[in-house]
């Protein structure tokens, strides 16, 4: 007889993910699909095994602080962390587990779909035509910039970053990149792509920035004020990755006052709130965090954290350990 974790998921699944846990571990699913509040989080710490949270759970030193000893694992059910406290949780010997690879595809391709949005207007036009404002075709009429030519900066050269340097060289785009580590000279071959060790650097001399790093404490306002200013005026940011990397604030100033073109934003530093000011500008396109929102995807995600359970509760060493705070 296997061992059947008592586990609890925080929010709603796709149907076959759920089903598929039911029978495999002592499941309790959220019924409703808003996120739970912070005391909802503290009594689900306090009795399971297993938790599975999202990126909208806050799993604070204070949430953990509620965990018995009987919590072992936090399956997270994404790639991205930051919303987990891993110093909290390596200091209660809880394992923490994400969800990389199988979302690197969906979310580079949002992003492929932003650096070809924005400078060609695409959701401008769509709302022109939508209100009825189209007068027909001119010979200026909603002119963009041309993307192709063009030196698209990454930062973050993960699973990711190289997914869209992939795509992006197929649009000819040249491909520049501020990463950690430098690539091995194979991948930066295969990529052509050009190591900037100086990320100032890099930001003096690109048309269009893309964020695909991980957030972290190190990365929190990564793009500030005083790096928007090195961005020429005719730059494009995208931005699928985290909201706090970016300073929102100064973006939306910059927006404003146009020292850079536009921006394409999957994510914000407040989810789901977007300030006033960025809602008004006509030079950005705002999604509601989709980078990964397929339905190919989220089943993948969920046999991710499937899997992530399992070995662990056969003995193992689950899979994706984020090993962060363990070193
Ligand atoms: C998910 C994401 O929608 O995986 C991530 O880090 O940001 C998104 O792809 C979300 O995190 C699920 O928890």
């Amino acid at each position: 007889e296997t061992h059947r974790p008592k586990t609890i998921v925080t929010r709603k699944l796709p149907a076959a993910v759920e089903a598929r846990m039911a029978e495999l571990f002592d499941l309790e699913l959220n019924a409703s699909d808003v996120p739970m509040t912070e005391a909802q989080l503290k009594e689900a710490v306090a009795r399971c095994e297993v938790f599975v949270p999202t990126v909208s759970d806050d799993i604070t030193a204070d949430v953990l602080s509620a965990a018995g000893s009987q919590l072992k694992l936090i399956a997270n059910f994404g790639v991205g962390v930051d919303h987990i406290d891993l110093a909290a949780a390596r200091a209660k010997d809880i394992l923490v587990t994400n969800t990389p690879g199988v979302l690197t595809e969906d979310t580079a391709d949002m992003v492929m779909a932003l650096i070809l949005a924005v400078p060609r207007r695409l959701a401008e036009g769509e709302k022109q035509v939508r209100a009825g404002k189209w007068r027909g075709w001119a010979p200026t009429g909603m002119l963009g910039h041309r993307v192709n030519g063009k030196r698209l900066g990454i930062i973050g050269m993960g699973r990711i970053g190289r997914a869209v340097a992939q795509r992006a060289r197929a649009f000819g785009l040249e491909i520049h990149y501020h990463n950690r580590h430098r690539l091995p000279d194979q991948v930066e071959e295969e990529l052509a792509a050009t190591h900037h060790e100086d990320l100032d650097d890099m930001l003096a001399d690109i048309d269009i920035l893309t964020i695909n790093c991980p957030y972290t404490s190190e990365t929190r306002h990564l793009i500030d004020e005083q790096r928007l200013a090195l961005l020429g005026s005719d730059v494009y940011i995208i931005n699928a990755a985290r909201g706090e990397i970016i300073d929102e604030q100064a973006l939306t100033d910059a927006l404003e006052k146009g020292t850079i073109a536009g921006a394409g934003l999957d994510v914000y530093e407040n989810e789901p709130h977007i300030g006033e000011r960025l809602l008004a500008l006509e030079n950005v396109v705002l999604l509601p965090h989709l980078g990964s929102a397929t339905f190919e995807g989220r089943e993948a995600m969920g046999d991710r954290v499937i899997a992530n359970i399992r070995v662990w509760a056969d003995g193992h060493r689950p899979p994706d350990q984020v090993l962060e705070g363990w070193a």
